[in-house]
């Protein structure tokens, strides 16, 4: 396993053999190069199983805070309405955690999955937008 950046990352507490890494710093997302900084420090941009595994992503980033939008490799950039990760290419699974109305692919234009605080919940959102992103490490 690579080492963690912690210059770059603040670090979940260890649940299930994972961490999660919250980026520290706000950035227009590029989701292949946000994949890419997860892949240095040995992960992936963040994938949920199920909703128990979101819960835990959603109470660490609100705890991390410093930004609105946390950005996740939930995309559905390919084919509009089916959402997939961007690192395994796995489907989403049904989540309880969107948001009321979400996904909602606002003006056409909505393709990436974000954790929006405001929302209490996930959201697709314009995928360039500003915002910090989380990755997943698999530790054993
Ligand atoms: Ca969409
Ligand atoms: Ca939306």
């Amino acid at each position: 396993m690579l080492a963690i950046d912690k210059c770059s990352f603040d670090v979940s507490d260890i649940s299930k053999g994972r961490v999660y890494l919250a980026s520290k710093a706000q950035a227009a997302f590029n989701i292949g190069a946000a994949n890419q900084a997860c892949k240095s420090s040995g992960g992936y941009l963040v994938e949920f199983d199920d909703d128990e595994e979101y819960q835990f992503v959603y109470d660490f980033v609100t705890r991390t805070g410093g930004a609105n939008t946390f950005w996740t490799g939930g995309n559905d950039i390919a084919t509009e309405g089916h959402f997939v990760y961007f690192n395994s290419k796995r489907p989403v699974p049904t989540l309880t955690g969107w948001a009321g109305g979400q996904p909602d692919d606002y003006a056409r234009s909505e393709d990436c999955m974000e954790i929006r605080l405001n929302f209490r919940g996930l959201n697709d959102w314009v995928c360039s937008q500003t915002g910090k992103f989380v990755c997943e490490v698999e530790l054993y």
